[in-house]
């Protein structure tokens, strides 16, 4: 695994727990963690269970031990540890948004499809997927139980940078991140919008804003946003993006990502109107799934509240009995579960790269769109 941060410590806590908990076909050993600073990759490794460390990617990428290589560093990153371990004959795990660029999520892609030939798979860590609620309400759509799928309603909503002295993270770098709430967090609404109606967006009119456009230096990376210095930089990437988009199969899509809504900590929410009913989600109440059914009588007719933690339920089974509750790592052990399993079957696993692809495509559009002030169509 590349990288120990947040994104490093969910995967290295699914890594370690997934085998624990679900009965997997290969047993994953975490042989080695990647980081450029020898101690504190060592004190991470240590904490986190990983057998050793390395301080350049290269050198793992070149290792006959390692079978599988997990990419949890900044987007900057993702297309070169990628692309070299793909080459390599590694499967690869690489973190969300897929690139900072088309062009660079272009040739992750053309990796992937060649190295698969070989039998190597990779994957795009869409977790928000792997919620049970997310994945009971795709089977609800596949079912046919909201039928014609007419409008799609996603929002994600933070608040960690709504104080202009919030201190400037990487992730508020456009070199480092790409974009920002746009491609940080609107990216799982897309995702998750696409996944769940099995449909795509082909046109976007998008309208991105930075309220803040200078913050105080991180002096570490404590945290999301780290611990404030006295120097000060630039903002160099959107704050927040909203997006009206067009699906292929004709329904409406209204698009929010913003780090600017006090109070909204971590609420990815998605609606979806279709012609025989509605599906509602909020990760904020994450093991609650809201289904109205059309063809009920319309005395009783009214949302039902499904509490997603039923046996019955994705990937639920494996954990704990009804009511309990799953949280926020959860998804990220189900991803290493449909992973190895793929992997196992010799089958792709999803999201693939040429899904993150397409993501990649519909940011850029969006900011095209926002740049130009006028509706994008994404290339196909
Ligand atoms: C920060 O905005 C962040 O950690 C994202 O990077 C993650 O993808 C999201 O799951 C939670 O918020």
């Amino acid at each position: 695994m590349v990288g120990y941060a947040f994104m490093g410590a969910a995967h290295s806590q699914a890594w370690r727990t997934a085998p624990r908990m679900f009965d997997l076909p290969l047993a994953p050993e975490m042989s080695v963690l990647v980081g450029r600073d020898e101690h504190r990759v060592g004190a991470a490794a240590q904490r986190m269970g990983w057998a050793t460390t390395e301080t350049d990617w290269r050198r793992v990428v070149e290792r006959d031990d390692v079978d599988l290589v997990d990419i949890c560093t900044p987007g900057d990153t993702h297309a070169d540890i990628a692309i070299a371990a793909l080459e390599a004959g590694k499967h690869v795990l690489c973190e969300k948004p897929l690139a900072n660029s088309v062009d660079e999520a272009e040739r992750m892609a053309d990796a992937a499809r060649t190295a698969r030939e070989s039998g190597v798979r990779s994957m795009v860590g869409f977790t928000y997927r792997r919620v049970p609620a997310i994945a009971l309400a795709k089977r609800l759509v596949e079912q046919g139980r909201v039928g014609q799928v007419r409008h799609v309603r996603a929002q994600y909503l933070q608040d960690w940078i709504a104080d202009p002295e919030a201190p400037l993270s990487w992730r508020l770098d456009k070199k480092k991140a790409g974009s920002g709430a746009l491609g940080d967090i609107g990216a799982h609404a897309l995702d998750l919008a696409q996944f769940l109606t099995g449909d795509t967006v082909v046109e976007v009119s998008g309208n991105l804003r930075t309220f803040v456009t200078e913050r105080p230096i991180a002096s570490d990376h404590a945290g999301l946003a780290g611990t404030a210095s006295s120097e000060r930089g630039p903002v160099t990437v959107d704050d927040a993006a909203s997006f009206l988009a067009q699906f292929a199969g004709g329904a409406m899509g209204v698009f929010e990502a913003t780090r600017f809504a006090y109070g909204r900590k971590n609420a990815l929410r998605i609606e979806i109107n279709g012609s025989k009913g509605s599906l509602a989600f909020d990760f904020e109440d994450m093991n609650v799934l809201e289904f109205y059914d059309a063809a009920e009588s319309s005395d009783t007719a009214g949302f039902r509240r499904i509490l997603a933690t039923e046996p019955e339920h994705p990937y639920v089974a494996a954990w704990w009995p009804p009511g309990h509750g799953l949280g926020y790592e959860h998804g990220f052990s189900h991803q290493v579960v449909d992973l190895v399993s793929a992997i196992a079957a010799g089958v792709d696993p999803t999201p693939s790269f040429d899904d993150g692809l397409q993501v990649q495509r519909v940011l850029d559009a969006v900011e095209t769109s926002s740049a130009s002030r006028a509706w994008q169509t994404v290339p196909a």
